[in-house]
């Protein structure tokens, strides 16, 4: 008797799904949310293949930022900031796509399905379309209710060193097993000169990155020029040169090779701490795409508003009741 009523206690104060993300969230009150998203999706990707690295990049910064929580999503107001504001974190990309969905559901199913979610699932069809696994995506979250440029800004850069990176991770509850499964993220995707330019030889001053392959910077300085003579502000290149639009483990046979990009990547196949992951999935593609779907559950999971918590926006880019904000 006493231990039912302690567990009638339990059960009342943590409601078993409460605190859950399950698979299928929608499926009595939307069960065609996914389907929805990821024809959306598959329309973005027939023009313009790139959205895969769009919406993974987008999915990291929404979670890791201050929770899956589409706090990434809100625009800028005349009297108040969001973490769009944020430096660097301006060339996130996927906005519109996740617009475009957004306003199907809400004729389909209105008020039900959280832009968080909208989110995950997107990346979870995009890595897919990519010929990457195939992973069931947990749904269940809802939206916040602050956007806080300031948080974006303490987001990792590519100068920071393993163990810095890992600093920050640690802090969201990932592991240094997560971080070097996540990142492999940049298998897709490209990054601007200015963010590895200082890594680059050139013919007047600087000298190459001693951890850079040379047939890399020849390449990279031609289209780059170097941190001290910088050229093509507007050119991308590709993390991994091989296969940029396969989601592989073609970016960690990259950083074996010396052939990373930015410096944090080529940290990883470097630091003693990091490298055996690193060459493991550089051997076994199988490997990395199962621990991908771990680390991205994981990471999906960071700081997830529930229940009650939260709202379900109208609009990605507004709050509903953008007063009280
Ligand atoms: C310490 C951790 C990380 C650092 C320092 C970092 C840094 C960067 C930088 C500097 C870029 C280039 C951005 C640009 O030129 O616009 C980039 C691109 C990208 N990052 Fe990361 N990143 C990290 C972790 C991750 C993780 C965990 C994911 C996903 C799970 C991710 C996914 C991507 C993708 C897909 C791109 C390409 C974006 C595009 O082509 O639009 N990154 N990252
Ligand atoms: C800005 O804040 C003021 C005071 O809280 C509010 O009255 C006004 O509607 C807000 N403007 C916008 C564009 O949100
Ligand atoms: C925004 O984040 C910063 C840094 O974590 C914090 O100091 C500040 O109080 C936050 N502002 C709001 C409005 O939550
Ligand atoms: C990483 O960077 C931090 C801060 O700059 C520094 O204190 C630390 O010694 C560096 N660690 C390694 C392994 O280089
Ligand atoms: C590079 O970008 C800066 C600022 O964004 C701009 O002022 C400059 O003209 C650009 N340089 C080139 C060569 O495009
Ligand atoms: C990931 C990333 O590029 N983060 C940047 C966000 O903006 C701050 C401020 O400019 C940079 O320091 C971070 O590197």
């Amino acid at each position: 008797m006493k231990l039912i009523i302690i567990l009638m206690i339990f059960f009342f104060v943590f409601p078993l799904t409460l605190g859950e993300l399950t698979v299928g969230f929608y499926g009595f009150t939307c069960p065609q949310a996914e389907s929805i998203v990821s024809e959306v999706v598959q329309s973005y990707y027939q023009n313009d293949n790139t959205i895969v690295a769009a919406l993974l990049r987008l999915h990291y910064h929404d979670c890791i930022v201050d929770g899956c929580d589409a706090s990434i999503l809100i625009d800028p107001t005349k009297n108040r900031t969001s973490e769009k504001d944020a430096e660097a974190n301006k060339t996130l990309r996927g906005f519109d796509l996740i617009d475009d969905a957004k306003s199907v559901l809400e004729e389909e199913c209105p008020e039900t399905v959280s832009c968080a979610d909208i989110i995950a699932i997107a990346t979870r069809d995009a890595v897919a379309l990519a010929n990457g696994k195939v992973y069931r995506v947990l749904t269940g979250r809802r939206d916040g209710l602050i956007s806080n440029a300031s948080k974006a800004l303490l987001i990792p850069g590519p100068f920071v060193n393993v163990s810095q990176a890992l600093k920050f991770f640690n802090s969201k509850g990932l592991t240094l097993e997560d971080m070097v499964t996540l990142i492999g993220a940049h298998t897709v995707g490209c990054s601007k000169c200015s963010f590895f330019q200082n890594r680059l030889s050139s013919f007047n001053n600087g000298e190459i990155d001693p951890t850079m392959d040379p047939n890399l910077d020849a390449m990279l300085v031609k289209k780059c020029g170097s941190f001290f003579n910088p050229i093509g502000n507007k050119t991308c290149v590709f993390l991994d040169q091989q296969t940029p639009f396969e989601f592989d483990n073609g970016f960690y046979n990259q950083i074996v090779e010396n052939r990373g990009i930015l410096e944090i990547d080529q940290q990883l196949a470097l630091d003693p701490s990091s490298s055996d992951l690193v060459w493991s999935y550089a051997r076994d593609n199988l490997r990395f795409w199962d621990n991908f779907e771990i680390a991205m559950r994981k990471m999906g999971s960071i700081g997830v508003l529930v229940g009650n918590e939260g709202e379900i926006r109208r609009n990605c880019r507004a709050f509903n009741f953008p007063l009280s904000y």
